[in-house]
């Protein structure tokens, strides 16, 4: 069986303890935290965790323009390597596996200067930042966005490319099945191509939305994991259907039922997916 938990940005602006109540109600494992070190209260993170019975199972690196790994400008570079370090260091505190890494920000769909030339520069950027998690025995999950998010790496194949020129143990590759549903010929084969280097999942529906609701084919999505031995968690990054991703954040309360609905539906499917394979 694996272990389940939720991306906690998608929830928006509420409060950290709603979210872990939610999740903690509808049978989740963990959360995995938004990387924003200096804005998150450990202590209270901790408490959380244990009143809830959930571990953190990974940082979702929030990546700005001013964290941007592949930058020309070297000091938008040195702050996007410290912001990484940075949120290695949260993963300790909480207990993390994994903290996700995107090469280039969220938003740039061209290069400020030459693709060549920023490809270098996230391949050094990343090259540090996971000596510096090796050296926390955290990993680096490389999350490869779809083409209407970012331009530099949108391709699993693309994203193992990178691993292999950065070439630190530590910095892996993660499969979001929304990115890959727009990127990826046949998702399951990409899942395959990049095995050895698989340390992360994200799960949303073809259309983001919850698991079930869509046509992607979770069954063979579970399939393609068990045979390839991940033994990660199935992290749910499911939103609503809207324009900007961030608007939930400022949803009136009587729309916000759809957190709970998504919540349910997700984990409800995945495991119903579960029990269908292990009966053969
Ligand atoms: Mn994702």
């Amino acid at each position: 069986m694996f272990k389940y938990s939720a991306t906690q940005w998608i929830y928006g602006a509420e409060p950290l303890a709603a979210s872990f109540e939610r999740l903690h109600r509808f049978g989740y494992d963990g959360i995995e935290l938004a990387g924003e070190p200096e804005q998150l209260d450990r202590e209270e993170i901790k408490r959380l965790m244990e009143r809830y019975g959930l571990i953190c199972s990974s940082i979702c690196g929030i990546y700005k323009p001013e964290r941007d790994l592949s930058s020309s400008d070297r000091a938008v570079r040195a702050n996007a390597i410290a912001y990484v370090k940075s949120c290695v260091d949260l993963a300790v505190d909480t207990g993390a596996a994994v903290v996700i890494a995107v090469p280039s920000p969220v938003g740039k769909s061209a290069p400020g200067s030459s693709a060549h030339e920023e490809w270098n520069h996230a391949a050094a950027s990343l090259r540090e930042a996971g000596e510096y998690a090796a050296s926390r025995g955290i990993r680096l999950a490389i999350e490869a966005l779809n083409r209407f998010e970012t331009y530099l790496v949108n391709k699993l194949e693309v994203a193992k490319k990178l691993v292999e020129e950065v070439s630190v143990s530590s910095v892996g590759i993660m499969a979001d099945l929304f990115h890959m549903n727009i990127e990826e010929r046949n998702p399951c084969q990409a899942i395959r191509n990049i095995a050895d280097h698989l340390v992360h999942v994200h799960i949303a529906d073809n259309t983001r939305e919850a698991a079930g609701l869509g046509i992607t084919d979770f069954e063979s999505v579970l399939r393609t994991l068990l045979e390839v031995g991940y033994k990660g968690p199935l992290t749910m990054e499911f939103l609503p259907p809207v324009s900007n991703p961030y608007a939930a954040a400022s949803m009136k309360a009587e729309d916000r039922t759809i957190f709970d609905e998504f919540t349910r539906q997700s984990i409800d499917h995945m495991k119903a997916l579960e029990r269908k394979i292990a009966l053969g």
